[in-house]
C-alpha cells in the first residue's frame, strides 16, 4: 500500500488502483485530500498495470464537501479544480464508491468520475446554499447535466439531499451495492471487461436540450421558492449558474460558476452562514465536561399534559422511535390530544413526506393514562402544563413522592424559575428546563435550562437527547424568560415606545420583516393574542393594549388586533382606527412626533437586544455568544444570513453599537440605553463578541 499524503492511500487490486480517504470525521476534502486524490489518480493513470481507478472513503462517510476551516485561509495543496479535471480526464475509468453523505466538493468530486456506485443507505447533496455559497467545483454544470435542470435547481436551492433510490433513478449513480469496496471493485472489473466507454458528465447535454423545451422553467421555480429564500443572495446565484449551462459552453458555464461562487464567498451572508454553522455545532457542547460523564439513556418518555405543546413535544420523540406516556387526570383533553397529533401525522402522510404505515407506528408508540403515577418508570418526564408557578410546583412535588430515581424531571416553562420548580423536590439535581417552542413539532430549537443545582450528567444527557430527537440545543441559565424570551422582551419596549414618537406599528413592522425577520414584533403579537395576560374585568384603557382589547381586537383570533385580517386569505392591513389611538395616547404622554429613518427603526429594536444578549453574557447565563445566535436563528426565525444578534452587532462593529447606545441614552435620558459592562470593556479591548 502506497502512502500518497497522511490522509489518501493507494492500493492496486487486481488491476484496479483502489485510493481509500481517511480524514476523519467526515473526510472533508482538506489539501492532504486534494493533493493525495491529484498524485493517486495521476499516478494510477501512468502505471500499464491498472486498468481502473476507485476511489472510496474509510469511516462513516464519503467525502462531505470542503473543508469549511479552510475557507479564508491562504491556499495550500492542490486545487479542487486540478483534482477534478484530472479525475474527468482520465484515460482510464474512474469509479467512486458511495457510503454515508456525498455532500458539496464531494459530490462534485464524485460528479468528476465516469461512473458511481453507492449503498443504499448513502445520501447526496449539494448543500452549499446553506453556508451562503453555490457548488463551486462545476456542480452548477454538472448536477443538470446528470438529473434534470428542475431537480438540480431544487436539490441546489434547498440544499438537501436525495437518497439512493432517487440517485439510482436519476442516473446520479450507476448501481447500488451492498459492501462498498467489494461491490465497487466488482463494478470497476464489469466496466473494464465490458469495454465501457467512460462517461464524461461535462459531454451529456440530454437533460439540458429536454430543459429548453420550457420556456417558463426559470421564471416558475424562481417563483416557487421566492418566499422561503427571501433575503438570501445565493439561491438567485445558483439559478443564473443554471440559466449558464443551457446557454453557454460547459467551460463557460464553470467560469460564471467561478465569478459567483468567489462573490459569495466574499460576501457578509456566507460569513455569517459559515460563522453559524459552527455555531450550531458548538452549542451542544458544554464546557469542561469530565470525559468519563455515563448519560441517562431515554427509552421512555413521559409528558404531563396534552394540550398543544405536550403533543406537540411527544412528537419528537415519537418520530425518533421513543416511546411516550401522556397524562391528563381526566380522559377528554387526551383524547382532544391525541386527534391533534393524528391530524399533525396525516397533514404529513398526505403532504408525502411520510407513509400510513410511519402514521400508524408512530401513534402506536403513544400510550396515555390518567393516573399520573403510570409514568413511575419512565426515564424522563416533560411537565407542559399551565404556565403557573403554583401549578408547576405542585407538579413536581407529585412526581418527586413517586417517579423512578434517575429520572430526568424537566419542565417546559418558557419564563419561570427552574430553581423554584426544583425545590419542590427533593431532587434538585435531577430536575432541569427544556423550553421547546412553539409548534413543538416543527421549531428547531431547544432551549436546555440548567438550574444551579442541575447535575451535569442531566444536563449532557438533555443535550443528548435533544440531538437525537433532531432539535439544535442551547443552554441557558435561569433569568426571567431565558436567553430568548428575556431578549425579544427588551425589543419589545422599544416597539412600544416607538410608536408614541413616531412611526406606526406596520412601519416598524415592515423595518423588521425586511431585515428579514418572519414577522415584526406587532405582527406577532397579533399572532400571539393580544390577551395574553389582560383581564377583561380589570382593564382600564391604560394602555393601547388595553383599548384594543377592549374593542375585542384581541390578535389574528378575532379577525383584528393592530392589524385587520381578511378573514379568507388572513393577509393583514392596518387599520385607521389603531392609528387614531395612538396618535391619542401619544398627545396624552406629551410626545411630540417624528420622523423615523428605516435605519432608526432598526436600531431601536435590534441594539436592546444585542445589550440584552450581553448582560446575558456577563451574568454567565449563555456559555458563548454564539449560542445567543442559535437561540435567535432556530428560535425566533433572526436570517441566518446575518448570523444572529451578536454576530450581527460584530459584523456592524461593536464600536459603533456601544457609540449608539450612548446616543440613545443621551436622547431619550433613559439608563435602559445604558450599554453592558461587556460591551464597554469589549470595545475598549478593541474586541468584538467574536474574540470572547
Ligand atoms: C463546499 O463543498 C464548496 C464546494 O462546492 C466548492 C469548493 C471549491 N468542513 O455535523 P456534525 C465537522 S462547501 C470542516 O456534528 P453529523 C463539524 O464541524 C461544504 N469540518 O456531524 C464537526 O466538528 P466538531 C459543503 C466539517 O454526523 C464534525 O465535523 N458541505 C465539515 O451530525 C462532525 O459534524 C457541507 O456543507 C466540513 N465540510 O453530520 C457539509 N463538515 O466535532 C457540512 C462537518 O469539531 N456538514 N465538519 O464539532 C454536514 O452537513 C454534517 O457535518 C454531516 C455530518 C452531514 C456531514
Amino acid at each position: 500500500m502506497a502512502k500518497l499524503t497522511d490522509m489518501v492511500d493507494m492500493e492496486i487490486q487486481g488491476g484496479v488502483a483502489v485510493i481509500a480517504i481517511d480524514n476523519p470525521p467526515v473526510n472533508a476534502l482538506s489539501a492532504g485530500v486534494r493533493t493525495g486524490l491529484y498524485e493517486g489518480v495521476t499516478q494510477a493513470v501512468a502505471d500499464d498495470a491498472v486498468k481502473a481507478i476507485l476511489i472510496y472513503c474509510k469511516g462513516r462517510t464519503y467525502i462531505a464537501g470542503a473543508d469549511i476551516k479552510e475557507f479564508g485561509q491562504p491556499p495550500s495543496g492542490t486545487p479542487l479544480g486540478d483534482v477534478i479535471k484530472t479525475i474527468e480526464n482520465a484515460p482510464k475509468p474512474v469509479i467512486s464508491a458511495i457510503h454515508g453523505t456525498a455532500l458539496g466538493g464531494g459530490l462534485e468530486t464524485a460528479l468528476s468520475c465516469h461512473f458511481r456506485v453507492a449503498v443504499d443507505s448513502a445520501k447526496f447533496g449539494l448543500p452549499e446554499v446553506k453556508l451562503g455559497l453555490l457548488p463551486g467545483a462545476g456542480g452548477t454544470q454538472r448536477l443538470p447535466r446528470v438529473v434534470g435542470v428542475e431537480k438540480a435547481l431544487k436539490m441546489m436551492t434547498s440544499g438537501d439531499p436525495v437518497g439512493a433510490d432517487f440517485a439510482l433513478e436519476t442516473g446520479l449513480i450507476d448501481e447500488i451495492v451492498d459492501d462498498l469496496v467489494e461491490g465497487g471493485l466488482a463494478f470497476a472489473n464489469k466496466v473494464v471487461s465490458e469495454g465501457r466507454p467512460l462517461v464524461k458528465v461535462r459531454d451529456s447535454n440530454e437533460k439540458l436540450e429536454e430543459a429548453k423545451k420550457d420556456p417558463e422553467l426559470f421564471n416558475n421555480f424562481r417563483k416557487s421558492i421566492a418566499r422561503k429564500t427571501r433575503g438570501f443572495k445565493a439561491p438567485e446565484a445558483i439559478i443564473q449558474c443554471v440559466e449558464d449551462a443551457l446557454t453557454k459552453s460547459f467551460d463557460d458555464g464553470i467560469k460564471g460558476e467561478r465569478e459567483r461562487f468567489m462573490g459569495l464567498m466574499s460576501g457578509e451572508q456566507s460569513a455569517a452562514q459559515r460563522y453559524y454553522f459552527f455555531a450550531e455545532r458548538q452549542a451542544n457542547k458544554i464546557p469542561n465536561l469530565p470525559k468519563d460523564l455515563d448519560q441517562i439513556t431515554v427509552n421512555k418518555v413521559g409528558i404531563i399534559g396534552a394540550g398543544t405543546m405536550g403533543g406537540g413535544i411527544a412528537m419528537n420523540f415519537l418520530n425518533a422511535g421513543i416511546p411516550v406516556t401522556i397524562t391528563e387526570p381526566t380522559q377528554e383533553p387526551i383524547d382532544r390530544g391525541l386527534g391533534v397529533v393524528r391530524k399533525n401525522y396525516e397533514r404529513t402522510q398526505k403532504g408525502g413526506r411520510i407513509t400510513a404505515q410511519d402514521v400508524e407506528d408512530r401513534m402506536g408508540r403513544l400510550s396515555t393514562t390518567t393516573n399520573i403515577e403510570d409514568l413511575a418508570d419512565c426515564d424522563m418526564i416533560i411537565e407542559a402544563v399551565y404556565e403557573n408557578m403554583e401549578i408547576k410546583k405542585k407538579v413536581f412535588a407529585q412526581l418527586d413522592s413517586f417517579m423512578k430515581e434517575g429520572a430526568i424531571l424537566a419542565s417546559n416553562t418558557s419564563y419561570l424559575d427552574i430553581n423554584e420548580i426544583a425545590s419542590a423536590t427533593k431532587r434538585p439535581e435531577w430536575v432541569i428546563g427544556l423550553h421547546f417552542f412553539s409548534p413543538a413539532n416543527v421549531m428547531r430549537l431547544l432551549e436546555v435550562v440548567r438550574g444551579d443545582k442541575t447535575s451535569e450528567k442531566v444536563l449532557s444527557s438533555s443535550m443528548a437527547i435533544a440531538k437525537r430527537i433532531g432539535k439544535v440545543a442551547a443552554v441557558s441559565g435561569v433569568c426571567h424568560g431565558f436567553i430568548g424570551n428575556r431578549m425579544l422582551a427588551q425589543r419589545g419596549v422599544q416597539s412600544q415606545k416607538m410608536v408614541f414618537e413616531g412611526p406606526m406599528p406596520w412601519d416598524v413592522d415592515r423595518v423588521i420583516f425586511d431585515f428579514g425577520m418572519p414577522m415584526g414584533p406587532f405582527a406577532m403579537s397579533d399572532l400571539a393574542g393580544l390577551d395574553i395576560g389582560w383581564d377583561k374585568e380589570s382593564s382600564k384603557g391604560e394602555t393601547v393594549r388595553d383599548v384594543l382589547c377592549e374593542m375585542d381586537r384581541r390578535g389574528q383570533k378575532t379577525g383584528a388586533g393592530y392589524y385587520n385580517y381578511d378573514p379568507k386569505t388572513r393577509q393583514k392591513s392596518p387599520e385607521p382606527k389603531v392609528e387614531e389611538i395612538i396618535l391619542e395616547f401619544s398627545e396624552k404622554m406629551g410626545k411630540t412626533r417624528r420622523d423615523f429613518s428605516d435605519q432608526e427603526i432598526l436600531e431601536r429594536a435590534t441594539y436592546p437586544m444585542i445589550n440584552e444578549g450581553a448582560k446575558i453574557l456577563e451574568e454567565g447565563i449563555s456559555y458563548r455568544p454564539s449560542d445567543i445566535d442559535v437561540v435567535w436563528v432556530n428560535g425566533y426565525g433572526w436570517p441566518v444570513y446575518r448570523g444572529g444578534p451578536m454576530h450581527y452587532a460584530d459584523s456592524i462593529g461593536l464600536d459603533k453599537v456601544c457609540a449608539r447606545l450612548k446616543e440613545f441614552q443621551e436622547q431619550d435620558g433613559d439608563d435602559f440605553w445604558k450599554p453592558a459592562a461587556l460591551i464597554e470593556k469589549l470595545v475598549a479591548e478593541g474586541k468584538g463578541f467574536k474574540d470572547m
